[in-house]
Protein backbone atom coordinates (compact mmCIF):
# COMPACT_ATOMS: atom_id res chain seq x y z
CA UNK A 1 0.00 0.00 0.00
CA UNK A 2 1.32 3.53 -0.89
CA UNK A 3 0.45 5.16 2.18
CA UNK A 4 2.23 4.41 5.42
CA UNK A 5 1.88 5.13 8.76
CA UNK A 6 4.29 4.14 11.77
CA UNK A 7 2.31 4.56 15.00
CA UNK A 8 1.65 3.20 18.69
CA UNK A 9 -0.90 3.67 20.52
CA UNK A 10 -0.36 6.75 22.63
CA UNK A 11 -2.30 10.25 22.63
CA UNK A 12 -0.24 11.74 19.71
CA UNK A 13 -0.15 8.35 17.81
CA UNK A 14 -4.10 8.17 17.68
CA UNK A 15 -4.15 11.64 15.73
CA UNK A 16 -3.33 10.48 11.87
CA UNK A 17 -5.46 6.92 12.43
CA UNK A 18 -8.66 9.40 13.28
CA UNK A 19 -7.93 11.75 10.51
CA UNK A 20 -6.92 9.11 8.07
CA UNK A 21 -10.26 7.30 8.85
CA UNK A 22 -12.05 10.46 8.17
CA UNK A 23 -10.67 11.25 5.07
CA UNK A 24 -11.70 7.79 4.21
CA UNK A 25 -8.00 6.64 3.06
CA UNK A 26 -6.66 3.41 2.62
CA UNK A 27 -3.07 2.97 4.86
CA UNK A 28 -1.03 0.16 5.74
CA UNK A 29 -0.06 0.54 9.94
CA UNK A 30 3.36 -0.63 10.92
CA UNK A 31 2.91 -0.54 14.80
CA UNK A 32 6.17 0.83 16.24
CA UNK A 33 6.45 -0.56 20.06
CA UNK A 34 7.59 2.85 22.12
CA UNK A 35 8.07 0.65 25.23
CA UNK A 36 11.20 -1.12 23.66
CA UNK A 37 12.54 2.20 22.24
CA UNK A 38 12.05 0.99 17.98
CA UNK A 39 11.36 4.77 17.26
CA UNK A 40 15.17 5.09 18.31
CA UNK A 41 16.44 2.62 15.66
CA UNK A 42 18.54 3.44 13.15
CA UNK A 43 16.32 2.68 10.02
CA UNK A 44 13.90 4.83 11.92
CA UNK A 45 15.71 7.66 12.76
CA UNK A 46 16.75 7.83 9.19
CA UNK A 47 12.68 8.80 8.58
CA UNK A 48 12.16 10.83 11.87
CA UNK A 49 15.47 12.58 13.39
CA UNK A 50 13.46 13.07 16.31
CA UNK A 51 12.80 9.29 17.33
CA UNK A 52 9.37 9.84 18.01
CA UNK A 53 5.99 8.44 16.49
CA UNK A 54 4.25 9.50 14.65
CA UNK A 55 5.78 9.27 10.86
CA UNK A 56 4.15 9.08 7.94
CA UNK A 57 5.04 8.16 4.30
CA UNK A 58 3.26 8.52 1.23
CA UNK A 59 4.90 6.96 -1.59
CA UNK A 60 2.55 8.40 -4.67
CA UNK A 61 4.39 11.76 -3.85
CA UNK A 62 7.81 10.65 -2.34
CA UNK A 63 7.05 12.41 1.02
CA UNK A 64 7.84 11.68 4.89
CA UNK A 65 6.62 13.33 7.66
CA UNK A 66 6.66 13.52 11.19
CA UNK A 67 5.13 15.76 13.27
CA UNK A 68 1.42 15.23 14.02
CA UNK A 69 -0.08 18.59 12.88
CA UNK A 70 2.68 18.36 10.00
CA UNK A 71 1.24 14.93 9.19
CA UNK A 72 -2.38 16.09 8.93
CA UNK A 73 -1.66 19.44 7.52
CA UNK A 74 0.08 17.89 4.67
CA UNK A 75 -2.93 14.79 4.49
CA UNK A 76 -5.62 17.67 4.19
CA UNK A 77 -3.22 20.20 1.36
CA UNK A 78 -3.23 16.42 -0.68
CA UNK A 79 -6.36 14.53 0.06
CA UNK A 80 -8.84 17.09 1.68
CA UNK A 81 -8.99 19.15 -1.24
CA UNK A 82 -13.20 19.09 -0.62
CA UNK A 83 -12.26 20.95 2.92
CA UNK A 84 -14.21 18.70 4.88
CA UNK A 85 -11.96 18.62 8.04
CA UNK A 86 -9.87 21.58 6.87
CA UNK A 87 -10.21 25.43 5.85
CA UNK A 88 -8.90 26.82 2.54
CA UNK A 89 -5.74 28.54 3.08
CA UNK A 90 -7.04 32.75 2.81
CA UNK A 91 -10.37 31.97 4.76
CA UNK A 92 -10.36 33.54 8.57
CA UNK A 93 -10.71 30.12 9.62
CA UNK A 94 -7.32 28.78 8.37
CA UNK A 95 -5.81 31.15 10.36
CA UNK A 96 -7.87 30.09 13.61
CA UNK A 97 -6.97 26.56 12.71
CA UNK A 98 -3.59 27.64 12.61
CA UNK A 99 -3.46 29.13 16.45
CA UNK A 100 -5.29 26.63 17.84
CA UNK A 101 -2.90 23.67 16.06
CA UNK A 102 -0.42 25.49 17.23
CA UNK A 103 -1.76 26.15 21.08
CA UNK A 104 -2.17 22.27 20.92
CA UNK A 105 1.35 21.40 19.78
CA UNK A 106 3.17 24.08 21.69
CA UNK A 107 0.75 23.72 24.91
CA UNK A 108 -1.44 21.39 25.77
CA UNK A 109 0.52 18.50 24.40
CA UNK A 110 3.36 19.01 26.22
CA UNK A 111 2.47 20.01 29.33
CA UNK A 112 -0.22 16.59 29.26
CA UNK A 113 2.97 14.81 28.35
CA UNK A 114 4.97 16.42 31.32
CA UNK A 115 1.84 15.64 34.10
CA UNK A 116 2.00 12.00 32.45
CA UNK A 117 5.31 11.52 32.76
CA UNK A 118 6.20 13.67 36.47
CA UNK A 119 2.44 12.47 38.14
CA UNK A 120 2.49 9.14 36.90
CA UNK A 121 5.82 7.14 34.58
CA UNK A 122 9.04 8.64 36.69
CA UNK A 123 10.40 6.60 39.13
CA UNK A 124 11.16 9.72 41.61
CA UNK A 125 8.03 11.44 42.54
CA UNK A 126 8.47 15.42 42.75
CA UNK A 127 5.98 17.62 43.81
CA UNK A 128 7.16 20.12 42.90
CA UNK A 129 7.04 18.44 38.75
CA UNK A 130 3.78 16.85 39.88
CA UNK A 131 1.86 20.04 40.84
CA UNK A 132 3.25 22.35 38.14
CA UNK A 133 2.56 20.22 35.08
CA UNK A 134 -0.74 19.47 36.67
CA UNK A 135 -1.91 22.64 37.03
CA UNK A 136 -0.79 23.62 33.71
CA UNK A 137 -2.79 20.67 32.22
CA UNK A 138 -5.74 22.31 33.85
CA UNK A 139 -5.26 25.62 32.50
CA UNK A 140 -4.70 24.74 29.31
CA UNK A 141 -7.86 22.54 29.38
CA UNK A 142 -9.96 25.96 30.26
CA UNK A 143 -8.18 27.82 27.88
CA UNK A 144 -9.60 24.91 25.43
CA UNK A 145 -12.54 25.11 26.93
CA UNK A 146 -12.76 28.67 26.04
CA UNK A 147 -11.93 28.50 22.76
CA UNK A 148 -15.25 26.10 22.46
CA UNK A 149 -17.28 28.83 23.71
CA UNK A 150 -16.14 31.90 21.50
CA UNK A 151 -16.53 29.33 18.57
CA UNK A 152 -20.25 28.47 19.49
CA UNK A 153 -20.44 32.13 19.79
CA UNK A 154 -19.36 32.89 16.73
CA UNK A 155 -20.47 29.96 14.14
CA UNK A 156 -23.04 28.23 16.54
CA UNK A 157 -20.82 25.49 16.23
CA UNK A 158 -19.61 21.86 18.49
CA UNK A 159 -16.48 22.47 17.01
CA UNK A 160 -12.87 24.05 17.71
CA UNK A 161 -12.53 26.20 15.00
CA UNK A 162 -15.14 27.66 12.40
CA UNK A 163 -18.47 25.62 11.27
CA UNK A 164 -17.40 21.88 10.93
CA UNK A 165 -14.81 19.34 13.02
CA UNK A 166 -11.01 20.32 11.36
CA UNK A 167 -7.46 19.72 12.35
CA UNK A 168 -7.13 21.11 15.96
CA UNK A 169 -10.27 18.96 16.95
CA UNK A 170 -8.38 15.57 15.86
CA UNK A 171 -5.20 17.26 17.56
CA UNK A 172 -7.16 17.71 20.75
CA UNK A 173 -8.94 14.72 21.06
CA UNK A 174 -5.86 12.53 20.82
CA UNK A 175 -5.33 13.80 24.49
CA UNK A 176 -8.57 13.90 26.14
CA UNK A 177 -9.40 10.57 27.34
CA UNK A 178 -5.96 10.10 29.00
CA UNK A 179 -6.78 12.90 31.41
CA UNK A 180 -8.27 11.06 34.20
CA UNK A 181 -4.93 8.84 34.00
CA UNK A 182 -3.45 11.79 35.50
CA UNK A 183 -6.93 12.06 37.48
CA UNK A 184 -8.02 15.96 36.36
CA UNK A 185 -12.07 15.65 35.69
CA UNK A 186 -13.07 16.03 32.40
CA UNK A 187 -16.16 17.77 33.99
CA UNK A 188 -14.48 20.68 35.36
CA UNK A 189 -14.67 21.78 31.64
CA UNK A 190 -17.95 21.58 30.43
CA UNK A 191 -17.07 22.33 27.09
CA UNK A 192 -14.47 20.21 26.69
CA UNK A 193 -16.58 17.46 28.34
CA UNK A 194 -19.55 18.23 25.97
CA UNK A 195 -17.26 18.36 22.34
CA UNK A 196 -15.25 15.33 23.42
CA UNK A 197 -18.52 13.21 24.23
CA UNK A 198 -19.75 14.45 20.93
CA UNK A 199 -15.96 13.33 18.89
CA UNK A 200 -16.16 10.45 20.59
CA UNK A 201 -19.78 9.11 18.96
CA UNK A 202 -18.47 9.53 15.24
CA UNK A 203 -17.01 5.95 14.25
CA UNK A 204 -14.31 7.15 12.45
CA UNK A 205 -12.86 8.92 15.77
CA UNK A 206 -13.65 5.53 17.82
CA UNK A 207 -11.89 3.43 15.19
CA UNK A 208 -8.76 5.66 15.39
CA UNK A 209 -8.43 5.16 18.84
CA UNK A 210 -8.60 1.62 18.28
CA UNK A 211 -4.90 1.69 15.67
CA UNK A 212 -2.76 0.02 16.37
CA UNK A 213 -4.34 -1.08 19.67
CA UNK A 214 -6.56 0.24 22.37
CA UNK A 215 -5.56 2.99 24.68
CA UNK A 216 -3.59 1.99 27.94
CA UNK A 217 -6.04 4.24 29.91
CA UNK A 218 -9.50 5.91 29.45
CA UNK A 219 -11.88 8.58 30.90
CA UNK A 220 -14.77 6.54 31.69
CA UNK A 221 -16.70 9.67 32.22
CA UNK A 222 -16.72 9.73 27.88
CA UNK A 223 -18.22 7.25 25.84
CA UNK A 224 -16.29 3.81 26.18
CA UNK A 225 -14.67 2.08 22.96
CA UNK A 226 -16.50 -0.92 23.50
CA UNK A 227 -20.07 -0.93 23.42
N1 LIG B 1 5.48 16.77 18.65
C1 LIG B 1 5.43 15.37 18.33
C2 LIG B 1 5.40 14.58 19.61
C3 LIG B 1 5.48 13.10 19.39
C4 LIG B 1 5.62 12.36 20.71
O1 LIG B 1 5.92 12.93 21.76
N2 LIG B 1 5.41 11.03 20.66
C5 LIG B 1 5.57 10.22 21.84
C6 LIG B 1 4.34 9.34 22.06
S1 LIG B 1 2.89 10.29 22.45
C7 LIG B 1 6.78 9.30 21.67
O2 LIG B 1 7.09 8.89 20.58
N3 LIG B 1 7.44 8.99 22.78
C8 LIG B 1 8.59 8.11 22.79
C9 LIG B 1 9.89 8.85 22.94
O3 LIG B 1 9.88 10.04 23.28
O4 LIG B 1 10.92 8.23 22.73
C10 LIG B 1 4.19 15.09 17.47
O5 LIG B 1 3.18 15.78 17.67
O6 LIG B 1 4.22 14.20 16.60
Amino acid sequence: MSLKLYTGGTPNGYKIPIFLELLKLKYETIPVNIGQNTQKEDWYLKMNPNGKIPTFVDETTDTTVSESAAILTYLADKYDTERKYSYAPGTKEYIKMLEVTYFQMAGLGPMQGQANHFVKFAKEKIPYAMERYSNETKRVYSVLDEFLKRNKEEYDSDFLVGPHLSIPDVLCIGWVPFLSFIEIDIKEFPNVFKWATKMLEIPEVRKGFTIPNKPFAWNDALPPLDE
